[in-house]
C-alpha cells in the first residue's frame, strides 16, 4: 500500500460528524498517555509503545461518540439487531479507526513531527484474528456497515484468548503455533462486569406439575460458569455511530470453586475452574467443518446463552414484560449454524423463565430469528449427536423434541404419512447415534434463510433445503455478500483512493461507491491510465519487499502479480493453479525465450492442522516454488511466492498490489467468495470459474473484463451423473500427465519422490472429487490467453480500470441495506445534525 496524503480535509465537507482535532492537539495526547497510561520516557518508547499511545489517543476522540449513539439509541428504544457470530475477522483496528474518525491525516502528520513511521507504528498492532476466513471477515464487514448506515446494532460472539493460530514454514511445511493476541492486552476492549451472566452445563431436568395440569419443567444444571463481556468499539465511517462488539469470556464462578473447596477438593476446584475458562480459551481452526467436539457445543452454547440472556436485560429494562413487542424491538441473526442453539435457548429462557406459554413463545422465535447459511459442502453442515446434547443441555434436547414433533406434525398435515419425507425433514436424523441437524433446526424457528449469493441461494432451494423451500418458499431469499469500502479501498489503498477522489472530485464515494460508476469514462484515457498504473505499480513494489522480507524471493514489480488468497482448500483448487504452473515452467525449460509475460505467482493460505491433504498441497506449492525461484535458466521469468500467516493485515498489503485474482473453485461449491471482491475493487482481473459471487462480477464488469473458464454447475453435474473418471483426462491429456508426473519424481525432491502423491492420488486414484483434471485445459487456455492480453498495456489497464468502476455493488453497505429492508425490518438512527 503506498501512502500518500490523502484528501480529508474534503472529506469533512461530506461527514459533519468527523471527529476535529488538531494535528497539536493529538500529539500531545499521544505524549499525555505515554507518559500518564504507559510511564514511558519517550526516548525509551518502543514501536509497541508509540502505537498504543496513538490507539489510547484516538480512543479518547471517538468514546463520546460511542456514549451518545449508546444514549441515543437506549431513548429511541428504537429496534435493534443482533448479529451472532461465533467468528469476526477484524484484523487491525487503530487504522481503521483512524480513516473512519476522519482522523487519519492529523494522527500522521502527529507521528512524523514525532520523528516516526507512521507504517511501521502500526504495524506493532496483532491482527485480532478471531475467525477463519470469509465467514468471520463478512461479520466485520458487516458491522462497519451496520455502523456507517446508522443501524442500531451490537454483534455478539467470543473474546477468544487465542485466534487463529500462527503459520510458518519449515521445509515447506506447514507449522501452526498459538497465536497469543491477548497476552498484553488489547486497548480496544472495554470490559463490562456488571453484565455478567450466569451459564449453566449439564445436570438434569425436572418436571412439575402445576395445579391447573400445566407440566412446568425447570433445568437443575451440574456447573455453572460465567460469561463476562467485552465491548470493543465499532466506529461507522464519518463517526456519526459508534456501535460495538460485545465479546463473551467465560470465567468460573466463585460459587463452584468454594464447593468444591468445603468438600476437601482444592485440586478439584481449580481443575473445575481451567475447565470453566477453556471455554473461551481458542478458536476451532477448521474452515468448515468442526462436528463432534464437544468444546465447540459448549462454546456455541455458552455465547448464545450470554448473549439472549443480555438481549432479554436490555429489552426488559426498556419495555418491562411487554413481550408482544419483542419482536418489533429485537430482530436476531443466526450466522451460519453455528448459533442455531438459540433457537431451543430463546425458547427455554421464554417458556421456563419468563414463563411464556409454548405457543407464545415459539410465535416470539419464529419472527426473531432468520438464519444465513454459508455452504453447501455435506462436511460442513452441523450435527451434534443426541448423546451429547443430553449430557451437556438436557433441557434444550427435550425443548428440540418438542419443535420436531410439531413440526412433523405439521409436515404429516401437508403430505400424510409421508414416512420418507418425514424421515428427510426432521431436525432428527435416525441413526446410531441419532443427531440433531442445525440447518434444520436454523430453518424451522427463523422467519427467513438466505444464501449468499444469487447462484448459491438459488442450489440451496434446489439441493441441501429443497424440501424446506417446497413447504415455505417465502422464507427463501438472497443476499449477496459485500466488503467494506473503507478498509478494503480507502485504507488499504490509499494511493488508487487519492486518485479516485480526485477525478471524481468527490470523496463520498466511500460511503456511495456506486460514484465509482464515474470512472468508467476514463476507463479509455491515456493519462488517467498511466495514474492509475503507476500507482498499482508502487504497491507491486511496496508488496515485493515484503514478500523478499517475509518469504526471501525476489518479485519483479513488471511481472504479472497473480494472487490466490483464501483457505487451503481442496475444493478452492490452489493444485489447479500449482498444475498450471508446472506446465508453464515446464514449457519454458523447452524453450527458455519463449516469449511469455513474466509472472509472479503469490499464494496466503492456511490449511486447518488436521487436513493432511491441505497441507500436502501447500507443501508442493513451496518444493515447486523453491525450485522455479532458483533455476537460472527461466530468466526470472517465472517466481512464486507463499506468503506465510496470511491474514487480514497482510491481504491490506497483496490486493492492491494485485493484477490477477484466482477464483478457480469447482462450481458450485464456493458459496460467494469475498476475496473476489476486494481483489476486483483494486484492480485485479479475475480468472475464474462460472461459481459463487464471481458469477455476478461478471455481471457487473462485463465479459471482456474478466476470464472465465471451466464447466459450469449443470456441466459438473451432468459428468458427476455420467460417471467422471479423472485417468481418462490424464491419459489423453500430454501436459496434464507430464505435470502430475514430475510432480511426483525425483526432480523436485531428491530422494523423496513420493512425497506429493497424496495430491497425485487426490486428482486420479481417488476420484478427483473437485475436477481438477476435468478443468485443467480450459484452466491454462484461459491463463494463457490472459498472458496474451497482459502485453497490451493499454487494454489492460482499460480492464482494470473498468473493474473498479464496476464493483459498488459489492459494498457491504449494499448488503446491509437489504438485510435491513427484506428481513430485519429496521430503521435508521442516525445522530441529529
Ligand atoms: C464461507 C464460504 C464463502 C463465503 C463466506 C461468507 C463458510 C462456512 N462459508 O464462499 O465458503 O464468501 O462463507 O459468506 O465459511
Amino acid at each position: 500500500m503506498a501512502k500518500k496524503s490523502s484528501s480529508e480535509s474534503e472529506a469533512r465537507k461530506e461527514c459533519k460528524f468527523y471527529v476535529n482535532a488538531s494535528v497539536k492537539d493529538f500529539k500531545n495526547s499521544i505524549l499525555w498517555h505515554m507518559e500518564r497510561s504507559l510511564a514511558r520516557a519517550t526516548v525509551r518508547a518502543t514501536s509497541r509503545d508509540w502505537w498504543l499511545a496513538t490507539a489510547m489517543a484516538v480512543r479518547d476522540e471517538i468514546m463520546g461518540r460511542f456514549i451518545s449513539t449508546m444514549s441515543r439509541q437506549y431513548k429511541a428504544n428504537s429496534k435493534r439487531v443482533y448479529y451472532l457470530s461465533l467468528e469476526y475477522l477484524m484484523g487491525r483496528l487503530t487504522e481503521d479507526t483512524l480513516t473512519n474518525s476522519g482522523l487519519m491525516d492529523v494522527a500522521r502528520e502527529a507521528l512524523k513531527e514525532l520523528g516516526l513511521d507512521f507504517d511501521s507504528i502500526m504495524a506493532s498492532e496483532v491482527d485480532m484474528g478471531l475467525g477463519n476466513g470469509g465467514l468471520g471477515r463478512l461479520a466485520a464487514c458487516f458491522q462497519d456497515s451496520l455502523a456507517t448506515l446508522d443501524y442500531p446494532a451490537v454483534g455478539y460472539g467470543i473474546l477468544y484468548e487465542f485466534g487463529l493460530f500462527t503459520q510458518s514454514f519449515e521445509g515447506g511445511r506447514q507449522i501452526e503455533s498459538p497465536d497469543n493476541w491477548l497476552k498484553f492486552g488489547s486497548p480496544w476492549d472495554i470490559v463490562r462486569p456488571e453484565y455478567t451472566v450466569k451459564v449453566g452445563i449439564g445436570g438434569r431436568v425436572e418436571g412439575v406439575m402445576s395445579s391447573t395440569g400445566d407440566w412446568s419443567v425447570r433445568w437443575i444444571p451440574e456447573g455453572e460458569l460465567l460469561g463476562v463481556p467485552w465491548d470493543v468499539p465499532v466506529v461507522g465511517y464519518g463517526a456519526g455511530t459508534v456501535n460495538f462488539l460485545r465479546l463473551w469470556e467465560s470465567r468460573a464462578t466463585n460459587e463452584l470453586d468454594l464447593n468444591a473447596f468445603n468438600n476437601g477438593g482444592y485440586t478439584q476446584a481449580v481443575h473445575q475452574k481451567a475447565m470453566s475458562e477453556t471455554i473461551s480459551k481458542v478458536l476451532y481452526p477448521n474452515d468448515k467443518t468442526e462436528n463432534g467436539k464437544i468444546l465447540r457445543l459448549m462454546q456455541q452454547y455458552f455465547f448464545v446463552t450470554c448473549s439472549l440472556q443480555d438481549i432479554i436485560r436490555r429489552f426488559k429494562s426498556l419495555n418491562g414484560e411487554n413481550w408482544d413487542i419483542f419482536a418489533d424491538k429485537v430482530a436476531i441473526q443466526l450466522n451460519d449454524t453455528h448459533p442455531a442453539i438459540a433457537v431451543p435457548e430463546l425458547m427455554r429462557l421464554l417458556v421456563d423463565v419468563e414463563g411464556l406459554g409454548w405457543d407464545k413463545s415459539w410465535e416470539i422465535c419464529t419472527h426473531v430469528f432468520a438464519y444465513t447459511n454459508h455452504t453447501l459442502l455435506p462436511e460442513a453442515l452441523e450435527k451434534w449427536s443426541v448423546p451429547f446434547f443430553e449430557k451437556l443441555l438436557p433441557r434444550h434436547l427435550q425443548i428440540i423434541y418438542e419443535i420436531n414433533a410439531r413440526w412433523l406434525s405439521y409436515v404429516e398435515s401437508i403430505y400424510g404419512r409421508d414416512s420418507d419425507k418425514i424421515a428427510r425433514l426432521s431436525i432428527i436424523e435416525e441413526g446410531a447415534p441419532k443427531m440433531v441437524r442445525m440447518a434444520y433446526l436454523s430453518v424451522v424457528g427463523s422467519h427467513s434463510v438466505n444464501g449468499v449469493a444469487e447462484l448459491h441461494s438459488q442450489l440451496l432451494k434446489e439441493s441441501v433445503l429443497r424440501d424446506f423451500y417446497q413447504i415455505s418458499p417465502e422464507k427463501f431469499n438472497n443476499k449477496t455478500n459485500g466488503i467494506t469500502p473503507r478498509r478494503w479501498l480507502k485504507t488499504a489503498n490509499e494511493g488508487l483512493s487519492d486518485l479516485i477522489t480526485k477525478t471524481l472530485k468527490s470523496d463520498s464515494w466511500p460511503k456511495n461507491l456506486d460514484e465509482l460508476k464515474g470512472l468508467e469514462k476514463f476507463a479509455e484515457d491515456s493519462d488517467f491510465q498511466k495514474k492509475y498504473m503507476e500507482i498499482k505499480r508502487e504497491n507491486k513494489a511496496h508488496l515485493a519487499k515484503i514478500v523478499k522480507d517475509l518469504c526471501g524471493v525476489d518479485l519483479n514489480p513488471d511481472a504479472i502479480f497473480d494472487v490466490q488468497i483464501k483457505r487451503l482448500h481442496e475444493y478452492k483448487r490452489q493444485h489447479l493453479n500449482l498444475l498450471y504452473i508446472l506446465t508453464l515452467y515446464r514449457r519454458l525449460l523447452h524453450n527458455p525465450d519463449a516469449d511469455i509475460s513474466p509472472r509472479a505467482f503469490i499464494f496466503g493460505a492456511k490449511a486447518a492442522p488436521g487436513y493432511d491433504l491441505a497441507k500436502n498441497i501447500i507443501w508442493a506449492i513451496n518444493t515447486v516454488g523453491n525450485v522455479i525461484n532458483n533455476d537460472a535458466r527461466i530468466k526470472g521469468k517465472l517466481k512464486v511466492a507463499f506468503i506465510p500467516n496470511y491474514n487480514v493485515s497482510l491481504a491490506m498489503d497483496i490486493i492492491p498490489a494485485a493484477d490477477v485474482s484466482e477464483q478457480i473453485s469447482t462450481a458450485g461449491k464456493e458459496a460467494s467468495g469475498t476475496g473476489n471482491m476486494k481483489l476486483a475493487l483494486n484492480g485485479a482481473i479475475t480468472m475464474g470459474t462460472l461459481d459463487g459471487a464471481n458469477v455476478e462480477i461478471l455481471e457487473e464488469v462485463g465479459k471482456d473484463n474478466v476470464f472465465i473458464f471451466g464447466m459450469n454447475v449443470d456441466e459438473v453435474q451432468k459428468l458427476k451423473a455420467e460417471g467422471y473418471n479423472p485417468w481418462n483426462v490424464y491419459n489423453s491429456n500430454e501436459n496434464l500427465k507430464s505435470a502430475l508426473d514430475w510432480l511426483v519424481s525425483d526432480y523436485f525432491m531428491p530422494g523423496n519422490p513420493t512425497a506429493f502423491e497424496p495430491l497425485r492420488k487426490s486428482v486420479l486414484d481417488w476420484g478427483d472429487q473437485f475436477m481438477v483434471c476435468a478443468d485443467y485445459q480450459s484452466y491454462c487456455d484461459a491463463q494463457d490467453r490472459l498472458g496474451e492480453v497482459y502485453k497490451d498495456k493499454a487494454r489492460w489497464a482499460k480492464m482494470a480500470i473498468l473493474n473498479t468502476a464496476r464493483m459498488s455493488k459489492f459494498s457491504s453497505d449494499r448488503t446491509i441495506s437489504e438485510y435491513a429492508d427484506d428481513i430485519w425490518n429496521l430503521e435508521k438512527l442516525p445522530p441529529r445534525e
